[in-house]
């Protein structure tokens, strides 16, 4: 069976886990976002690829769900002796191994796509892991800071880049917009779309709606490949309880309207793109409302506990999908 995963950080990273053990042959693709990338330091950072890439090859920080396991600060803070910030995000040595590979691979003029295949090749995911573009794409966030010396409700309104908004502010102010910029120029990476066209199934795990898979959607030609698909494509609530299951996806759907519940979200997707969704049980009574929207619906459980549950969830939407082909 070949499977096409649309995935973010922690949360996709540790469905991706749960499904290779669910279907241990299955020929799994994953589509990672890549508007999180910064550049520190001069090197470029790839957050979600990494949090997939390590989670899968069994270096992820396991309790933060970022970042490499017995890491060390050295030379973050051998930077910050010199006064080269920024203090705010936390690279470890480890981690910047990574980073320093990458750009200079970047730099010899090789595309993020192979970069990222080359880093694969230690790690070894178990999957074939593709960033959904090779162009540069940066999710920037318009927020208004709150200024100390004015009246209230004014204050100084900018756009931030989305780790900025993220890691240092917090999602402390509210998102007002949410832009992927470059991504209206972008182009999928090579095998994207390949993969898509060839899938027997496409997953969307509970990633971000708004900055993971939202953003994997915006670069032209994805979403009408997926809705063109002619396979099923299940999704899994982020959103459990009216509150998301990690992270701080609400603050990023109140900036483009959507309510934090699990209907809304499978509604924000639409029945255009989405045939299955699952909610958690305790969101069992919006599964009419969905179903209303065009979009079959299961309610099971979705806290992904360990592998095990993981595992659970994904036969879950596996099982949504066949029930939806045979439809
Ligand atoms: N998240 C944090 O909350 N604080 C950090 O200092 C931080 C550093 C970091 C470094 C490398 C990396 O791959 C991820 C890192 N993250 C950090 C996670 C990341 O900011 C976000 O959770 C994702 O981009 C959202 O998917």
């Amino acid at each position: 069976m070949r499977i096409v995963v649309l995935a973010g950080g922690i949360g996709g990273a540790r469905f991706l886990r749960g499904l290779k053990r669910a279907v241990p042959d299955a020929e799994i693709t994953v589509i990672g976002n890549t508007g999180d990338d910064i550049h520190l330091f001069g090197l470029k950072v790839c957050p979600d690829l990494d949090t997939v890439m390590y989670t899968l090859g069994g270096g992820i920080n396991e309790e933060q769900g970022w970042g490499r396991t017995d890491e060390t600060f050295h030379l973050k803070e051998e930077l910050a002796a010199y006064g080269v910030g920024p203090d705010w995000f936390g690279l470890g040595d480890r981690d910047f191994a990574t980073h320093i590979v990458r750009t200079q691979m970047m730099g010899a003029g090789y595309p993020l796509s192979a970069v990222t295949e080359a880093l694969c090749d230690r790690w070894k995911p178990g999957v074939r892991l593709i960033p959904m573009t090779d162009d540069r794409v940066e999710t920037h966030v318009a927020v208004t800071l709150p200024d100390s010396g004015s009246a209230a409700g004014e204050g100084e309104r900018k756009a931030v880049h989305f780790q900025e908004y993220w890691v240092r502010l917090r999602a402390s102010v509210p998102a007002e917009a949410v832009v992927p910029v470059g991504a209206e120029h972008a182009k999928p990476a090579p095998g994207v779309l390949e993969a898509i066209a060839g899938a027997d199934v496409i997953l969307f795990p509970p990633s971000n709606p708004v900055v993971s898979i939202g953003t994997i959607l915006a670069v032209p030609g994805i979403r009408e490949a997926i809705a063109d698909a002619g396979v099923p494509v299940v999704g899994l609530s982020p959103i459990v309880g009216d509150a998301p299951v990690r992270g701080m996806a609400d603050k990023v759907l109140a900036a483009v309207g959507v309510e934090s519940t699990a209907p809304a979200v499978a509604e924000h997707y639409g029945s255009g793109l989405l045939d299955g969704w699952l909610v958690d049980t305790v969101d069992a009574a919006c599964v009419e409302r969905v179903e209303a929207a065009g979009i079959r619906c299961r309610a099971v459980p979705l806290m992904m506990t360990d592998v095990d549950a993981a595992a659970r969830m994904a036969r879950e939407a596996l099982t949504l999908a066949e029930e939806v082909r045979a439809v």
